[in-house]
Formats: C-alpha cells, sequence, structure tokens
C-alpha cells in the first residue's frame, strides 16, 4: 500500500499555531511536566473513574510498533485486590532489600524506598500496566507483536503525563519479581506484568527526596 492509495486519509486534527504561540507552547508544557514529581506519600481520596478512563485514553493513543496496540491496562481499585497486591509485593521486596547489590542499594538510598508498600493500599487506584508479547487472533493463533518494549514504555508515559496533567501523581512501581501480578489479576498468557502506576491525590504532607533533573546541555546535543 502506498500513502496516495484507499485505506490512507487526510491528517485529522492537525493544528498549526504561529511560530510565537509554538514557543511559547513548548514552554509552557515543558515547564508543566517539569512541576511533576513522583512521591510514594498518597491520599485515600477517591478519584473519579472517568478521570482513570481519559487518562487511558491518552495512554493508548501512543504509537506502537506496526500499530499493534500491544498493551493492557488493569485498574484496581478494589480495596481486597489492592491488599492481595500490597502483600506480594511486601514478600518480593523484603527478598530484594535483603539480597539486592550493595551499589543498587546505595544507588537508591536518596530515594528513600524500602520494602515497606502502605501507598498500595492507601492510593486509590494501581494501575497495572501489561505487555502482550503477542497478540492472539480470533482462533487463538499467535500475532507476533514488534518493538513491544518501546511501545509499552511510550504508552506507559503518555499515561504518567495524562496522570500529571489532570491534577493527580503517580509512583512507579516495579515490584521484583512481579509474575505474581499475572495470577492476581488473573492475565492471560501472552502477557507480562511491566509496571504499578499507583495514582491518586498526593496526601496532605506528600515529600519527595530533594532531587534535581539534568539540564538540557547534559541531555540533549546538537550536531
Ligand atoms: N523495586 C524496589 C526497588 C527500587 C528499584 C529502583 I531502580 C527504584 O528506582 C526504586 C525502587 C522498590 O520498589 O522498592
Amino acid at each position: 500500500m502506498s500513502d496516495g492509495e484507499p485505506g490512507f486519509e487526510p491528517l485529522p486534527g492537525y493544528v498549526e499555531y504561529p511560530a510565537a504561540e509554538m514557543e511559547a507552547r513548548s514552554r509552557a508544557f515543558a515547564a508543566d511536566l517539569q512541576r511533576r514529581r513522583t512521591t510514594r506519600h498518597f491520599s485515600a481520596r477517591p478519584v473519579a473513574r472517568a478521570v482513570i478512563e481519559s487518562c487511558l485514553e491518552a495512554a493508548g493513543s501512543a504509537p506502537s510498533g506496526a500499530h499493534l496496540q500491544p498493551w493492557h491496562f488493569v485498574v484496581v481499585g478494589d480495596p481486597a485486590l489492592k491488599r492481595r497486591i500490597r502483600e506480594a509485593a511486601e514478600r518480593a521486596e523484603a527478598e530484594f532489600y535483603a539480597t539486592a547489590p550493595a551499589d543498587w542499594l546505595a544507588a537508591l538510598a536518596p530515594l528513600g524506598t524500602d520494602a515497606h508498600k502502605p501507598h498500595l493500599e492507601t492510593a486509590p487506584y494501581l494501575i497495572a500496566v501489561f505487555a502482550q508479547r503477542y497478540g492472539l487472533g480470533a482462533n487463538g493463533e499467535r500475532r507476533t507483536h514488534y518493538y513491544v518494549n518501546e511501545s509499552v514504555g511510550i504508552a506507559t508515559g503518555f499515561l504518567l503525563a495524562a496522570l500529571h496533567h489532570a491534577g493527580l501523581v503517580a509512583l512507579t512501581h516495579t515490584p521484583s519479581p512481579m509474575g505474581f501480578l499475572t495470577d492476581v489479576l488473573e492475565r492471560p498468557a501472552n502477557e507480562r506484568p511491566v509496571m504499578l502506576v499507583v495514582t491518586g491525590y498526593p496526601a496532605a504532607d506528600a515529600r519527595v527526596p530533594a532531587l534535581t533533573r539534568k539540564p538540557l546541555s547534559e541531555i540533549a546535543s546538537f550536531r
């Protein structure tokens, strides 16, 4: 198929901003994302399900290998399920913190993390991100998925940006190992758990480590 053939359509929804407006928008967006912080301190205050749905629609707009959209998001709001996930994650993390290499633990020290994960129960929603290693056709036949890690990473980035944009905070959590999520959330064998995105309002006394970000000159070069 070439792009002049049927099956293609004119670029929908594209908006060109005047140059000055483009610059101002790019600055404002960067400044808004720079305000995003990861905190482990969540309020139990409920969040409207409609907000989470919109943020997941934003995540699902991500580009993906061959447009196969190899992701699935399980939104866990049920307190009993959150408790099971917390208990399993804390078991896994207790082992991690007891056995992780010293340099890894040293790298984590400034973040103040430990095996204690009360936020997995406090926050109103845990969004479990699953990567579909392959797809399943109507008759159960396997369909190869391409660039799965990249695609799911981009979608999860969109999700984090959307949650921030909506005014929520989020914490990415990668319990190690996290195979228990497949069992607890009853996901099929073609899916692999990638991470938990814990989200909600911040606690009134939420704290974050005093971190700085690399300046532009360190993260980018122009040739
Ligand atoms: N999974 C553990 C440890 C951990 C690892 C990294 I790399 C972090 O940036 C943060 C934590 C935990 O969640 O505590």
